[in-house]
């Protein structure tokens, strides 16, 4: 399939570890909160959900048993991807990261290194992300390999070779967390650079770049985008999305306008190659 031909799969990031409701007073917390938002964003184009969990007070939480009942929920009325994060937050152990394996998701973010992020140290040691992704396949989970800076890249590159990943690589090119990778357009072809070119490949951008960069990747031919108030809470500047539906709809607008096709979960399903098993 030609590189324009092949739908567009968009993620939706509905909460992360770093936002808010100061930030943004419709961040969802509660596993009912999360699950309702990521419908929200799957009604109106989202294929995929790359899952956070929080206390109900905010706090960003590795407990299963909250991963899992956003989960269940989702999955009542919806055939979407369910990817959980094993980023967590800053401050988590590894093992409270990989908890969110327990789960039964569809793909799991794996990191394969370490870097400042923002004023904190973000740690994956490469044994660690090597045990965590031998913990991902053991249990049928797809990696997703978070590339926040190119020595990530080098990195899966080596675990691939090395038979701790599997081809085709799925990546996401995170552009724009401070200590990781500058939201420019010469970021997007520097993370690719030393990986194979089987990868299937997304793009985040963080900050006031992100439409313009979304817009990039996807004429690049990126398998996938993502958005949501993980990564941020404007549409415009000055202008907050008033939900991570509403983010979910303006970029599938802006990859129609470009010219492509947006993924439905099941097309997303087999261009991934994830089955419905789960
Ligand atoms: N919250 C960040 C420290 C991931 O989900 O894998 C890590 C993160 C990446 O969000
Ligand atoms: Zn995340």
């Amino acid at each position: 399939m030609k590189w324009d031909e092949s739908p567009v799969i968009v993620t939706v990031a509905p909460v992360g570890a770093e936002v808010t409701r100061d930030n943004h007073p419709r961040v969802p917390y509660t596993p009912e909160e999360i699950a309702a938002s990521s419908l929200e964003a799957i009604a109106v184009g989202a294929a995929v959900v790359h899952l956070h969990a929080r206390e109900p007070d905010g706090t960003p939480s590795g407990d299963p048993a909250l991963f899992a009942e956003a989960i269940q929920l989702i999955r009542k009325t919806s055939d979407a991807i369910i990817m959980v994060s094993t980023g967590g937050a800053v401050w988590m152990t590894i093992e409270e990261r990989t908890r969110s394996l327990e789960t039964n998701p569809d793909m799991c973010s794996l990191e394969t290194g370490s870097m400042n992020f923002g004023d904190d140290l973000f740690l994956t040691s490469r044994p660690d992300s090597i045990t965590s992704a031998k913990m991902a396949y053991a249990r049928g989970i797809t990696p997703e390999i978070e590339l926040f800076d190119v020595g990530h890249a080098v990195a899966a590159a080596r675990m691939l070779r090395e038979g701790h990943l599997r081809a085709p690589l799925n990546v996401n090119l995170v552009l724009g967390v401070p200590g990781g990778i500058d939201p420019e357009p010469e970021a997007i072809s520097a993370l690719l650079r030393p990986l194979p070119d089987n990868v299937r490949w997304s793009v985040t951008a963080i900050g006031r770049h992100q439409r313009r960069l979304l817009a990039l990747a996807v004429l690049m031919g990126a398998t996938g985008v993502r958005v949501g108030f993980e990564d941020n809470v404007y549409l415009r500047k000055g202008q907050r999305a008033g939900s991570n539906a509403e983010l979910v709809s303006d970029i599938c607008g802006l990859i129609k306008e470009v010219g492509r096709r947006i993924a439905s979960p099941q097309e997303a399903r087999n261009l991934l190659c994830i089955s419905k098993e789960n």
